[in-house]
């Protein structure tokens, strides 16, 4: 049996391969990914992200027994592109969240080695290879501090941002970049004090933002306590219902074709170009003395690559 087979199947091992191999990206992958095209089986993408220590995984793992105790398949992919040593081999994923992997969810680690297009276009491969394999809910977790980052976390269609009371205003910044992709904000570690006065303070944040289709709640939980979970929960249920409706899944799904493209498309003009060493080289040359503008280095290289093909 071939892996595709395999997968469709929803063999975990060969589910792990299939992710391998579009990590690794190339010929290998893309052929893996067209035989899995039009298998994909319903499934919800749920982001979870912000800033290193808000408790992610602990809600990632809290939200994951949850979904399982509904009889929902999950799996779960930690994503973490700021690190280049988040490979499932290094940390062992099963001992990442011991908890879920024992009770049946998939459970993987992400790194994004040579794919085309980057961190969110290998994880966006990863979300159609774990929905060819009929998992319902995917959860993935990013570190939400980068553009990288915060791209990652494009590629569901839900997104909850996870911040606690007391971060440094360094963590505060970051979390501009995050206002914008939040569907859902949690303030986790509600079980200590202060979440309040954070749950206030994003609120009259988010009271400044323009009026939209969607107004993002603001939830205090507890990721350990379990406290506040079925609000969330019922907040990303909301949220999916709202994508549900006057066509907006259909959008949402071809905006984020568009971006598949052009993450694609953008890194693969970039590998040609930089391919053709000497003449790449020319055109730095000239830049860095200031007898060529950039604008019109890039243009030449595009030129002279598609004249090339031609
Ligand atoms: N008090 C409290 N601690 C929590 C809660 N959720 C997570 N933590 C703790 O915060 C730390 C970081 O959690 P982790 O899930 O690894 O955060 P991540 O880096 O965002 O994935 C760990 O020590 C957790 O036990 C919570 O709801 N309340
Ligand atoms: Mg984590």
């Amino acid at each position: 049996m071939g892996l595709f087979e395999e997968v469709l199947q929803g063999q975990p091992r060969a589910v792990g391969r299939a992710l391998s191999a579009v990590e690794r990206g190339g010929a290998e992958a893309e052929l893996l990914l067209a035989e899995l095209r039009g298998h994909a089986g319903a499934v919800r993408t749920l982001g979870i992200t912000g800033a290193p220590g808000v408790g992610k995984s602990t809600l990632v793992q809290t939200l994951g027994l949850q979904l399982l105790e509904r009889g929902e398949r999950v799996a779960v992919l930690a994503v973490d592109p700021s690190s280049p040593f988040t490979g499932g081999a290094l940390l062992g994923d099963r001992v990442r969240m011991p908890d879920l992997s024992a009770r049946g969810a998939f459970v993987r680690s992400m790194a994004t080695r040579g794919a085309l297009g980057g961190v969110a276009a290998a994880t966006a491969d990863a979300l159609d290879v774990l929905a060819a394999a009929g998992y319902g809910w995917v959860v993935v977790e990013t570190v939400g501090v980068g553009q990288d980052e915060v791209d990652v976390a494009g590629v569901v269609d839900t997104v909850v941002v996870v911040t606690v009371a007391g971060l440094g205003d360094e963590v505060q910044a970051a979390k501009a970049g995050l206002l914008e992709i939040a569907h859902v904000f949690a303030v986790n570690k509600a079980d200590r004090p202060g979440a309040d006065g954070e749950v206030a303070a994003l609120e009259s944040m988010l009271a400044m933002a323009p009026e939209a289709e969607w107004s993002p709640p603001v939830l205090p939980l507890s990721a350990m306590t379990g406290e506040g979970i079925a609000e969330l929960l019922e907040a990303v249920a909301a949220h999916q219902a709202h994508l549900d409706a006057d066509g907006r899944r259909g959008a949402l799904r071809r905006a984020r074709a568009e971006r598949r493209i052009a993450r694609v498309l953008e890194d693969l003009v970039w590998r040609r170009v930089r391919a053709g060493e000497t003449r790449l080289a020319l055109a730095v040359d000239d830049v860095a003395a200031g007898t060529l503008s950039p604008h019109d280095a890039a243009r030449r290289l595009l030129a002279a690559m598609i004249l090339e093909d031609a």
